[in-house]
């Protein structure tokens, strides 16, 4: 099984897959397609129908998309518990998961990683940006996630330190984002925080899993 991702350094499509499928202990590898390179569009064709990453090569199959790849990680590996046991806390995550997948825009776009309009390369593993001010898309985004995460972390986080408690699929798709609030070093107490989203974004900065993934940055050109 073989796992095509984007820069490890800043493909955020690509770590919430990659940290799935180490959630599942699935025996897999890792190929990195260097993006924006003056040959990244033929690479990317090779291995992707859509010229995009990441694409999971498996039984003969390329499954594209990150959310299809999780969705087939969770059907693969029932025994990794990647959704919540309590039915009210799952429907909920596939929520926060889809939302996470098809939403925030702004974010996305103003505080972007990867190279920049002026060549400079933002990465989930640093250094930090000094914070900008940030547009009333961003700041509605942010707000956004911050009451997503106390809403969560309120209801069902009794059990642990992730969002529903025990890890689960939302903590992969929201990684990429705590890395966002890192880099460009927001202060969620300013978009309605009581230290309960500070508090989980850290958590997802430090799980295991995304600091072996920092570590195969550290490893590679940005
Ligand atoms: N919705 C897709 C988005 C994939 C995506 O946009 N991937 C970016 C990398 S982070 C990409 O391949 N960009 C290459 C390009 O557009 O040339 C997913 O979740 O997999």
């Amino acid at each position: 099984m073989e796992l095509i991702v984007g820069n490890i350094a800043f493909s955020t499509w690509s770590l919430r897959p990659w940290l799935v499928l180490k959630r599942c202990g699935a025996d897999f590898t890792t190929t990195e397609v260097p993006l924006y390179g003056p040959d990244s569009a033929r690479l990317l064709a090779q291995h992707s129908p859509t010229g995009k990453v990441p694409v999971l090569k498996v039984e003969g199959e390329t499954i594209w998309d990150s959310m299809a790849i999780s969705v087939w990680a969770s059907e693969m590996f029932p025994d990794a518990a990647l959704w919540p046991s309590d039915r009210h806390a799952r429907w909920l995550a596939r929520s926060v998961a889809c939302e996470m997948h098809s939403s925030f825009m702004a974010l996305r776009t103003e505080c972007g990683m990867g190279p920049d309009a002026g060549g400079v390369i933002h990465t989930m593993v640093g250094p930090d940006r000094a914070p900008t001010p940030t547009s009333e898309a961003v700041a509605a985004d942010v707000r956004r996630l911050v009451e997503i995460i106390r809403t969560m972390r309120g209801r069902f986080g009794a059990a642990g330190p992730y969002l529903f408690g025990e890890w689960s699929m939302p903590d992969a798709f929201l990684t990429p984002v705590a890395t966002r609030f890192r880099h460009y070093q927001f202060d969620l107490s300013a978009f309605g925080d009581d230290g309960t989203a500070a508090s989980y974004v850290a958590e997802l900065l430090r799980q295991p899993d995304f600091l072996e993934w920092t570590e195969l940055a550290a490893t590679k050109q940005p």
